[in-house]
């Protein structure tokens, strides 16, 4: 899965004149067929899937700090566990994705760079504060069911390593939603003051995470392109339709209030209509102001400084590693 190990020579050769060679890919996505890392590729396609796959690695690492604002908080020793295993989930799926990347031809310490000097998108959701041990819940249950609707079409993506990545992330979102809910139905169980905490938490998160889908299908650049290649398999505004198809019920089973008082079931559309939403707000955290930007931002790079001697030694141990084995051949 790695960059050194790859031969990118001749897929590097190609271009869009390779006739030849863009019928053969061509044929590949019609056929419904993947992509792999040795294969010929048109460069743009290459391009869009570093720049989301990235995108999306990175969202899986900054997405571990709002989480990890409560460990030392959680109110009991199985939440604690429940949690710490969940952050560790997140960090493993950054892993997988970087890993991805890197067999487009593309190094982790590019793409890290891009996200540390601010250059690179994550994901807008994380640019939010967790206030209570309710928000805890709140993410898991939505943040992680947002992203199980977007990621599940993404096990059919016609990248190979990308649909291979996906198929285990998905398995472990699926925990993470379902140990958000669990803790959410414990709130609104419980006394008056926790099932507050549980409303509150929802209205804060629920305008954010209906955003998380991306811009309107009108406005998102990429999606034509995109779907054509197999990357994205449905649209921004179809994901979160289902989204909110799903989550509506949840909400009336754990006794909440709907936090858009637009949101009514439309019997001719079969779907739920929801309230109007407010892009500028979307624009302005994906520009960079969004409530925690620079406070995510700073602590990434601040673990990645702090992180320097880790780096360091791992590189000593396997250049010693490298001379001992050149010894021994000896
Ligand atoms: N936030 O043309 P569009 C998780 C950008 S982590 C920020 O529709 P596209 C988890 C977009 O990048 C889950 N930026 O783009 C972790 C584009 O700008 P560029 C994260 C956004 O790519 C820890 C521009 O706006 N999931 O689950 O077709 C704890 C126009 O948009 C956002 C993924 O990354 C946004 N919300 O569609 C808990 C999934 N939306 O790049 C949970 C993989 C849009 O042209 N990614 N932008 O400069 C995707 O599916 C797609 O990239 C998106 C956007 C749906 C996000």
């Amino acid at each position: 899965m790695y960059t050194q190990a790859l031969d990118l020579s001749q897929a590097a050769a190609g271009d869009a004149s390779d006739r030849e060679a863009n019928d053969r890919f061509e044929a590949l996505i019609a056929a419904d067929r993947k992509i792999e890392p040795q294969d010929w590729m048109p460069a743009a396609y290459r391009k869009t899937l570093v720049r989301q796959i990235s995108q999306h690695a990175h969202s899986e690492v900054v997405g571990m700090l709002p989480e990890g604002n409560w460990v030392t908080r959680a109110p009991s020793l199985r939440r604690k566990a429940i949690l710490l295993a969940k952050i560790q989930d997140e960090g493993g799926h950054g892993l997988y994705l970087y890993a991805a990347a890197e067999t487009l031809g593309t190094s982790r310490d590019q793409m890290v760079d891009a996200l540390l000097s601010g250059r690179a998108k994550y994901s807008s959701i994380f640019n939010y504060p967790t206030l209570s041990w309710a928000d805890i819940g709140a993410i898991g249950w939505l943040v992680d069911g947002a992203a199980i609707m977007n990621q599940v079409p993404l096990c059919r993506c016609s990248y190979g390593p990308y649909a291979r990545a996906m198929i285990r992330i998905c398995k472990e979102e699926s925990f993470h939603q379902r140990q958000g809910f669990d803790l959410m139905l414990s709130l609104c169980r419980g006394t008056p003051k926790q099932k507050a905490m549980a409303q509150d938490a929802l209205n804060r998160w629920w305008w954010p995470v209906v955003m998380m889908f991306g811009p309107s299908d009108s406005a998102s650049m990429n999606s034509a392109q995109t779907m054509k290649w197999g990357i994205k398999r449905i649209s921004n505004d179809a994901l979160r339709q289902k989204f909110i198809d799903a989550t509506v019920p949840q909400i009336e089973l754990l006794g909440l209030a709907l936090p858009d008082a637009e949101l009514r079931w439309n019997a001719e559309r079969g779907h739920y209509d929801h309230g109007p939403i407010d892009w500028s707000e979307l624009d302005r955290v994906i520009a960079g102001h969004g409530p925690c930007n620079r406070e995510r931002l700073a602590a990434r790079v601040n673990a990645h400084e702090n992180g320097a001697w880790v780096r360091e030694a791992a590189l000593a141990h396997a250049r010693k590693q490298q001379t001992r084995t050149v010894g021994v051949a000896a």
